[in-house]
């Protein structure tokens, strides 16, 4: 007998008629999780789902992927390149031909006027690592500018730099299977849950198993939070002295490795000589983590075993010894993830080399469990940060090695002497170089800053002064396009072909599932056509097809920490991607077992020495704090703290078109505390206008008690909306902006009407 629904209004799932699905890697974030596209018999896209035999998502995939095949019809895409004179005018279609002319003239024309470096390009994490290194080739090889960065200095900058100083290379050491032999996970400052769903389920998973200790610190009571064990709501930029404290605590109580520090690092004695500086009664006081509660996580961060599961937590129901992978029993490991709530900061460098240090000096970098893991955010940020030669040679060689230079040029038919000998500007620094009037035109390449760099005031003033700029995009309506001349339509994700890295260094791939719509073309097909106007005599080699070009990258990084040489397209679509390092080397002892999936690189630094710095040793590197963030004060007496959202991608040009998506908040709003909303006489529901000392912003009051009293949280994915107010003063080391800490205040708006009509006007789509 039927009941209920089932009898009385069965629930169908629609026949979408899909007669194959084709293969990718979604395009969103890091996580790098395998989709499926499904095409009905007109070889229209009209389903994605995920891919079950992947190891990354096991078949999920979160409310971005779900709905990513809906991006290849989506509003507003670009369909026909586009110029103009000045960048007020009415835009007029164009040919690609005119329209490639025009790129390569203006480039050349301000060189030869203002120098080479007075024309920037700014890049990506978002396009495809094939993508990346012909741009690299084309922009060191032939164009010859060194003010050539990304949007990944809004983003991963500080990991890197954090990684090159503690372990002499970039390069995340962990992965993913990590949380399944972790007894202590430490997350800083990133909501996984949210940005990030997929490895959140992977780490939930692990811990539903086993019930290692979670502690999170985030000044918020994100999701993450709310699932730890601990949550250490820190005062906004001070990690690195609760990171210090942590270490005074360590060491006093004697619970470091001294082995492992003896055998894999330098610098131990003038490390203690800073910490000591940090007692946990004098960190409290600046960091708000209570003197008790620092030392109970530096305990259990350094013997996460013998310190038991704290409060709440069930005892793990496997023993310790089955967790090592080669059987034996192995020492119990502590992991430490992060995101932008360290790299996004004026301590940005510092709090990764903090977290690298915590690990060093307990022995948790390269052993099952135990590594400190930076989450990448954008889908590609790893492939640009490997090949796109961005912050100097492909596959983190660096510009200021002559040899280095040598090799890549031999290896691209170019003179070595047209290499500069070291590395440019850094994208913010590019943009107050053109508000100084030293830069005078700009190729912007899947980037938007109008809606993300800090202070768009600023950023507006400085675009306006361009004598030339170019933006190609997958979308018209970027902010940026505003003040471009030239305008070049892209395709985006699977309308394009090639591979990405995810967060666990992970080479994964994309197949070209449609063509770009109307006359847009792939990024690398824009390349190559560029590459043609500057490749006079066709002196240096580009393949037009992203496989060749793999294989090519292939080549060139024989013998390094980033050996693909191992890879091609086929063997990793099959296996649904492959970890770096896989040498060829390994592919063929691979291949002699028989079908045995390849055994790519899941961790790095697994043996004693192997650090990338010449002698094999990690640096252990003191951290002194000095504030020098915007804080709160009489006048703007609210911290401005700035993030995501699960459904809403940065500036929303893809998420702010798809309904699924757009519908969970589809304007401006912001969590405020509860009681700061009564004292300022706002209802849920009201516009509120925040000020900074940069401008101001409208958004809808959400009361919570996410945040505290002195807080607000602001979405940045509205336009003309978050960066109005943000200050964003630059990591030294990095030149990562600090998004994460502004100064403002709230003022009630007495118009509602008025407020509503602007709020809407911000939601742009
Ligand atoms: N849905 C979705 N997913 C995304 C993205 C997206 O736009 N949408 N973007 C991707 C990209 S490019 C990135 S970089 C990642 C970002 O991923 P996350 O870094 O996880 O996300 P955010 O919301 O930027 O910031 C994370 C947390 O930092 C906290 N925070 C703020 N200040 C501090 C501080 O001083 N100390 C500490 N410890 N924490 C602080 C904030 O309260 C916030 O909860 O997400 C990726 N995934
Ligand atoms: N206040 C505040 N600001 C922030 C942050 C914050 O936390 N707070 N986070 C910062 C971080 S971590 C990041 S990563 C940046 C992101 O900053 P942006 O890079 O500016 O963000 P997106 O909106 O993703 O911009 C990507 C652009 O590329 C286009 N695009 C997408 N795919 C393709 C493609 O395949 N080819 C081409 N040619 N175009 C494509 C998109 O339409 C979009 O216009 O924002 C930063 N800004
Ligand atoms: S978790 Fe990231 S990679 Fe996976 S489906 Fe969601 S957005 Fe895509
Ligand atoms: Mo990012």
């Amino acid at each position: 007998m039927l009941f209920g629904r089932k009898k009385k209004n069965p629930i169908k799932i629609a026949d979408k008629g899909i007669v194959a699905w084709k293969y990718a890697t979604c395009g969103y974030c890091s996580t790098g999780c395998s989709i499926e596209v499904g095409l009905n018999a007109e070889g229209t896209p009209v389903s994605s789902r995920g891919v079950a035999d992947a190891d990354v998502n096991r078949g999920k995939l979160c409310l971005k992927g779900i709905f990513e095949h809906e991006l290849f019809t989506s509003a507003g895409r670009g369909m026909q390149p586009l110029l103009r004179e000045r960048w007020h005018e009415p835009w007029q279609p164009a040919t690609w031909d005119a329209s490639l002319d025009k790129l390569h003239d203006e480039i050349r024309r301000i060189q030869t006027e203002h120098g080479p470096d007075a024309f920037a390009i700014i890049s990506t994490g978002q396009m495809l690592t094939e993508e990346f290194y012909t741009l690299g080739k084309l922009t060191r090889g032939l164009i010859g500018t060194n003010n050539y960065d990304g949007n990944t200095t809004l983003c991963m900058s500080s990991a890197v730099s954090g990684y090159k100083r503690s372990f002499g290379s970039d390069g995340p050491p962990g992965c993913y299977e990590d949380f399944e032999h972790t007894d202590c996970l430490i997350a800083w400052g990133s909501n996984l849950p949210e940005q990030h769903p997929i490895i959140y389920w992977r780490m939930k998973e692990a811990q539903e198993q086993r019930n290692f200790t979670l502690i999170v610190v985030d000044p918020r009571v994100t999701m993450l939070a709310q699932n730890a064990h601990m949550h250490l709501a820190i005062t906004p930029g001070t990690d690195v002295v609760l990171m210090n404290a942590m270490m005074h605590v360590i060491f006093k109580e004697g619970l470091e490795d001294k082995r492992y520090i003896a055998a894999n690092t330098n610098g131990v004695e003038a490390l203690m000589a800073e910490v000591a500086k940090y007692d946990p009664v004098t960190a409290a006081k600046i960091c708000g983590i209570d003197e008790d509660t620092i030392r109970v996580v530096a305990r259990t961060f350094a013997r996460p075993r013998a310190a038991g599961p704290l409060q709440g937590a069930r005892s793990s129901p496997s023993g310790g010894s089955e967790r090592s992978e080669q059987g034996g029993s192995h020492s119990p490991a502590a992991m430490q993830i992060w995101t932008m709530g360290i790299n996004q900061s004026t301590h940005g460098s510092d709090g990764v080399v903090g977290i690298n240090n915590l690990a060093l000096i307990t022995g948790n970098v390269g052993k099952p469990g135990g590594t400190s893991l930076s989450i990448t955010g954008q889908c590609n940020a790893m492939g640009t940060r490997e090949w796109s030669s961005c912050s100097g040679l492909p596959n983190y060689r660096v510009l200021e090695n002559p040899q280095h230079r040598e090799e890549v040029a031999a290896f691209w038919n170019v003179d070595p002497a047209f290499f500069p000998k070291k590395r440019g500007m850094l994208q913010t620094d590019i943009y107050q170089a053109m508000e100084a009037g030293q830069i005078k035109g700009m190729w912007l390449i899947a980037t938007n800053p109008l809606s993300s760099l800090p202070n768009t005031a600023r950023i507006r003033k400085a675009m306006e002064k361009l004598e030339f700029c170019c933006v190609q995009d997958c979308y018209q309506d970027s902010e940026s396009a505003q003040y471009a001349h030239v305008y070049l339509p892209a395709g985006t994700w699977a309308e394009k072909d090639g591979v990405m890295t995810n967060t666990e260094r992970r080479v994964n791939r994309i197949t070209p599932i449609t063509p770009p719509p109307g006359e847009a073309q792939p990024d690398l097909w824009i390349f190559n056509r560029v590459a043609e106007r500057f490749n006079r005599g066709a002196k240096v080699n580009f393949p037009e097809k992203a496989g060749d070009i793999f294989l090519e990258m292939g080549r060139l990084s024989v013998g390094r920490l980033a050996d693909i040489s191992g890879m091609n397209h086929e063997l990793i679509e099959q296996h649904r991607g492959i970890q770096w390092p896989y040498s060829a080397e390994q592919a063929a002892f691979d291949q002699s077992r028989g079908e045995a999936p390849p055994k790519g690189g899941k961790r790095l630094y697994t043996v004693d020495g192997s650090f990338s710095y010449a002698d094999g040793k990690a640096k252990l590197i003191p951290l002194p704090f000095i504030d020098n963030n915007e804080v709160p004060d009489e006048k703007f007496p609210i911290w401005l703290n700035t993030g995501r959202l699960i459904e809403h991608w940065h500036g929303r040009t893809k998420t702010g078109k798809i309904g699924n998506n757009n519908k969970f908040s589809p304007i401006p709003f912001i969590e405020i505390s509860p009681d700061l909303a009564a004292e300022l006489g706002i209802q849920r529901g009201e516009y509120v206008r925040m000020v900074s000392r940069r401008g101001d912003a409208v958004a809808m009051a959400t009361p919570t008690q996410r945040v505290p009293k002195n807080m607000v949280f602001l979405p940045f994915h509205f336009h003309d909306c978050a960066n109005r107010l943000t200050l964003g003063l630059l990591d030294p080391h990095s030149r990562q902006p600090a998004y994460k800490q502004s100064a403002i205040r709230i003022e009630r708006i007495e118009d509602q009407t008025a407020a509503a009509k602007l709020s809407m006007e911000m939601r742009k789509f």
